[in-house]
């Protein structure tokens, strides 16, 4: 085999983990200020089970994590979670709402809060392929199901390519 096949098979092996890297879970980014509109985030940004999402800003503004309560009349009295680093990163593990404001002047009844839904990314788990090929795999709504479908074949891919490499 030539060199420059073994450079391509080598190249495929590396996109494939890319791939596979980029149907683990998406990061999603809020820009964090005063005055800013976060009413809309969640109807805009769809988070699935396995996101995060980084608020990203600077000082004096705070991400505190808050009840339903202490989010919908900004008090600010033992938030689950406190922080002004800069840069705040939740991962969202289940379905459900989380709530979030900052606790900077009156930020919070200005409109710096921000309530995140995350949804069930509802694939149903992966079945087992059946010897004579099977029904085919269920449908998926989510988009997040044929990444997941593509992540499989990629791995395929990968072990076809390292096979390859092994072989060479
Ligand atoms: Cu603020």
């Amino acid at each position: 085999m030539s060199l420059a096949l073994k450079a391509l098979v080598a190249l495929m092996a590396m996109a494939a983990v890319a791939e596979l890297a980029t149907a683990a879970g998406k990061t999603h980014t809020i820009k964090w200020a005063a005055g800013g509109n976060y009413g809309d985030w969640s109807s805009t940004n769809t988070v699935l089970v396995g996101d995060s999402v980084v608020f990203m800003y600077g000082s004096p503004h705070t991400v505190d994590e808050l009840s339903e309560a202490g989010y919908k009349a900004c008090s600010f009295d033992g938030p689950v979670s406190s922080d002004q680093s800069g840069s705040t990163t939740f991962t969202f593990d289940k379905p459900g709402t989380r709530y979030f404001a900052c606790a900077a002047g009156s930020h919070c009844s200005q409109g710096q809060k921000v309530a995140i839904i995350t949804v069930s990314n509802s694939t149903a788990p992966p079945s087992p392929q059946s010897p004579n090929g099977g029904s085919p795999p269920k449908k998926s709504s989510a988009s997040r199901g044929g990444a997941e479908l593509a992540a499989k074949l990629v791995v395929g891919l990968t072990v076809g390519a390292g096979a390859m490499l092994a072989a060479l």
